[in-house]
């Protein structure tokens, strides 16, 4: 018969049961609960980061009641679920988002405030989970939030690395350094170490075909991947969904016979490599690195959460063929994309699945996210690499590409260009499996992040895909970003001025992010403006605290503040307004005292990382820095332009930067950026935007009107003719743009510290312009003093501010979430009560 459930005496069970604690005191009680307990500490020897563990421990309890409601709910009802791939998820701090969500933000503060503590200073002990690189990662953490929020059915599965993107330090030369992110060295009390859901993964070996396309995968070695579950909590709801971090451990412990024979290297050395697989994020944005260790990592990550999602689905007791009715798998990027053949190879192998049902099952699970169109980023690994690491997975792509190509012939007879086009394996040497390909072929659909990148992947990427399966498997789904975290939370005080004009609870804007529209009626209103302008000065005045106790500069906050935070990266241009501020400078420099009086005091904040192996990357970092020291010393210039560069840019950072902005920019040469992300988190925030017509700097002009946006530099289409006039007939830089020219030259001539330093960064731009800085530079200019004409006349520019925040609803990433659970995942909503 059936196990009795609860065992024991059910009244024990419910008495025991704890509900979350909502009032002051029942969360005092809590903290205090845990400084004796879980940090085995006492009230006169506690720290900040003490009560800040405890304080976290406590908002731990809270979301776990909720999450362990969740959970429950799901294996009760059994919906269709999303699980969403993403190899990086870049949280950054958990504690205030989360007391936040659960709305006990003010008791939290009342009860920290009687233990005689500031919740400020507690929020700010908190460490960066900083498991990611940049927009890939951040998107992956903002959709997060939205599922719970939207009480969507999503899970993510990713990596528990050892260590976050490297910690950046600046050399007195302006080199960039790098230091390990140990971030784990402390409690982290917002994971659930979960030892008893393991599975094991193998490498290398040897594959043996039996009958039928099966095949029997034997030998090489076995790793542990164990869980540790991070809780999501919806904002409003009880919902909380779960992000599972995978950990690499040795099977076995090591090798006890090694050990006693003496030989303690070799028994350590297997247990060493298999810890190595989570240890590191790798620092690569926008590019791929191909090494085998990251192979590993993503090999790891694929089979432990497919492993994981297929036990669940078998618990069910379900045929297989209903496996796309209970699971949607989103493969962000290619970085997953080997989940594809590991799933054919649990159902051929081990469930022996017909291959033809399998793939049917294949390529009705899985969902394919494109998020860069830029060749470098493509990633493709060699063939000789998979034989070695994963050879069954091998002789299954290598299956897939056969019955593929022989389709694709049947389609277009005789059309072999096509066929070598279309084929997974590159030819050459050695052969490489394009994993793009590979994941368009086993995915049901494919999208770009915004409207002119989907259009760009049908027109080149997938362009003989779009003519094989048709058009309507490739769509768009436009990026968002979460108003909690970016709004909300990064800007109380712009977020209690919305809550109060718009005279519905926060709640109901922060969820229907298309209400902002309700401020369009008061951005002509003086009284409001003048609200609207206290809020940012505020933001201002807190960034320049923060410049100030980290650089240990004085910054002029009545200045208009100028942002420019991401990733270095040749085509995200921060080149351009390095240049551009040289040029600024020298402009400065050539006008009386007099007429520098009448011109628009600027400072400009610049933050980012550069991959540590990209070295024109590092050279543009140093520039900066070289750069601002001259300006920033210049007693004829330096009430007018001010340059920073702070370091180590985070999460955290960007919570600091982005609601202090007066202008951001978002300047890649058009057709780069397949979305950015930031951009819309500056406007949401009433910064206006400076940028080029591209990724979704399109369709914010488009929502908040092109006459709010400053935008320049050729389009999209240009961009190939003029590349290819550059190769073929290329003008010197004197003459096809003198003001550039001349900015070149005085960095050249030691302006700005040894000219020979940057000269392979200048010869860049002299020889082909691959990003196209002298056909975009003039028309930057120009924009940017149209930027300073209109900042004269503040009570247009509030205007602008305010309309731009107010249009800013379609760029929630709720609308994104819902997006991908109607029309692509058919996932739907479920309250938990
Ligand atoms: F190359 N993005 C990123 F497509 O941050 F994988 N890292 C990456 O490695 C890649 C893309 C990849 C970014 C895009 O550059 C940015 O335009 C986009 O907004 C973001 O992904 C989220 O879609």
């Amino acid at each position: 018969g059936k196990e009795k459930w609860p065992r024991g005496d059910e009244s024990v069970w419910k008495e025991g049961l704890r509900s979350a604690d909502e009032d002051v005191s029942s969360i005092t009680k809590s903290i205090v609960h845990h400084v004796q307990t879980s940090l085995s500490r006492q009230a006169y020897n506690l720290d900040d980061l003490g009560a800040y563990q405890a304080t976290a421990l406590s908002a731990k309890d809270n979301m776990l009641l909720n999450w362990n409601e969740t959970q429950l709910a799901y294996t009760r009802k059994q919906p269709k679920r999303a699980y969403y791939l993403c190899i990086e998820y870049l949280m950054g701090r958990t504690f205030d988002n989360a007391i936040l969500n659960l709305g006990l933000k003010d008791q939290y503060r009342e009860g920290i405030d009687q233990l005689g503590f500031n919740l400020e200073d507690l929020i700010d002990k908190e460490r960066d989970a900083a498991l990611g690189n940049g927009g890939l990662g951040r998107l992956a953490a903002c959709y997060l939030d939205s599922s719970s929020s939207q009480e969507l059915p999503v899970w993510g599965y990713s990596l528990r690395y050892k260590y976050g993107i490297f910690q950046q330090l600046i050399a007195p030369d302006g080199s960039q350094l790098e230091a390990p992110d140990p971030w784990l060295e402390h409690l982290n009390p917002f994971e659930i170490p979960r030892y008893d859901v393991q599975y094991e993964i193998r490498f290398y070996g040897q594959s043996e075909r039996t009958t039928k396309g099966r095949a029997v995968w034997s030998g090489g070695q076995e790793v542990l991947a164990v869980a540790y579950d991070v809780m999501i909590p919806g904002y409003g709801t009880k919902n909380t969904n779960n992000l599972r971090l995978w950990e690499s451990k040795p099977k076995r412990g090591f090798d006890l016979q090694s050990f006693n024979a003496g030989d303690y290297e070799r028994a350590v050395e297997a247990s060493n490599s298999a810890e190595a697989i989570t240890s590191v994020l790798y620092p690569n944005d926008n590019t791929t690195f191909g090494k085998e260790l990251r192979l590993k990592q993503q090999y790891f990550w694929t089979a432990a959460s497919l492993a994981d999602i297929i036990r669940r689905f078998k618990s069910l007791d379900k045929p297989f063929s209903a496996l796309p009715d209970y699971a949607a798998i989103q493969l962000n990027d290619t970085h997953p994309t080997l989940a594809i053949p590991e799933l054919m190879r649990i159902l051929v192998d081990e469930e022996e699945v017909p291959w033809d049902d399998a793939w049917e099952i294949v390529t009705n699970t899985f969902f394919f996210t494109n998020h860069t169109v830029l060749p470098e980023a493509l990633e493709k690994w060699a063939v000789p690499l998979l034989e070695h690491l994963l050879p069954r997975h091998l002789q299954i792509i290598y299956d897939i590409n056969l019955i593929f190509v022989q389709s694709v012939e049947k389609k277009f007879p005789g059309d072999r260009d096509r066929l070598a086009r279309m084929s997974l394996i590159e030819e050459g040497y050695p052969k490489q499996v394009r994993m793009a390909y590979l994941a368009i072929i086993g995915s049901r659909k494919v999208n770009g992040v915004a409207e002119l990148h989907s259009e760009l992947l049908r027109t080149t990427i997938c362009k003989d895909f779009v003519e094989f399966f048709g058009i309507s498997k490739f769509g768009n789904v436009t990026n968002g970003v979460t108003p909690r975290r970016w709004l909300d939370q990064c800007n109380p005080g712009l977020s209690a001025l919305i809550t109060e004009t718009l005279k519905i609870p926060k709640s109901e804007w922060l969820k229907d992010l298309k209400k902002l529209q309700g401020l369009l009626e008061y951005a002509d209103d003086p009284k409001f403006q003048k609200k609207w302008a206290v809020v940012k000065q505020t933001n201002k005045e807190r960034l320049a605290h923060y410049v100030e106790t980290t650089l240990g500069v004085k910054i002029n906050t009545k200045a208009m503040f100028d942002v420019q935070v991401k990733r270095l990266h040749e085509y995200k241009r921060q080149t351009l307004n390095i240049f551009g501020i040289i040029h600024r400078y020298f402009t400065l420099k050539s006008i009386t005292p007099e007429e520098r009086k009448k011109t628009n005091p600027r400072v400009v904040f610049f933050a980012g990382k550069a991959a540590p192996g990209y070295y024109i990357a590092k050279l543009v970092i140093k520039l900066i820095i070289n750069v601002a020291r001259v300006i920033n010393a210049d007693p004829d210039t330096k009430e007018y332009l001010q340059v920073y560069f702070l370091p180590d840019y985070s999460v955290s950072v960007a919570e600091l930067l982005v609601p202090a902005s007066n202008i951001s920019q978002h300047i890649s040469t058009a057709g780069t950026e397949a979305s950015g992300t930031s951009n819309m988190k500056f406007c949401l925030n009433g910064g206006l935007l400076v940028g080029t017509v591209d990724g979704a700097n399109i369709e914010i002009g488009e929502e908040i009107g092109d006459e709010n946006v400053f935008f320049f530099g050729h389009l999209t289409p240009a961009v190939e003719d003029l590349r290819y006039q550059h190769t073929y007939h290329p003008v010197p830089i004197e003459q096809k743009c003198p003001a550039l020219a001349h900015v070149l030259n005085e960095i050249s001539a030691g302006k700005f510290g040894e000219g020979q330093t940057y000269e392979p960064l200048l010869n860049t731009v002299r020889h082909h312009d691959h990003y196209l800085l002298t056909e975009d530079f003039q028309s930057y200019i120009d924009a940017l003093k149209l930027v300073d004409e209109a900042y004269l006349d503040q009570s247009k520019w509030l205007k602008k501010s305010i309309t731009t925040c107010a249009k800013m609803g379609k760029f929630s990433s709720d609308r994104a979430i819902l997006d991908y659970a109607e029309e692509y995942w058919s996932i739907e909503p479920l309250t938990v009560e």
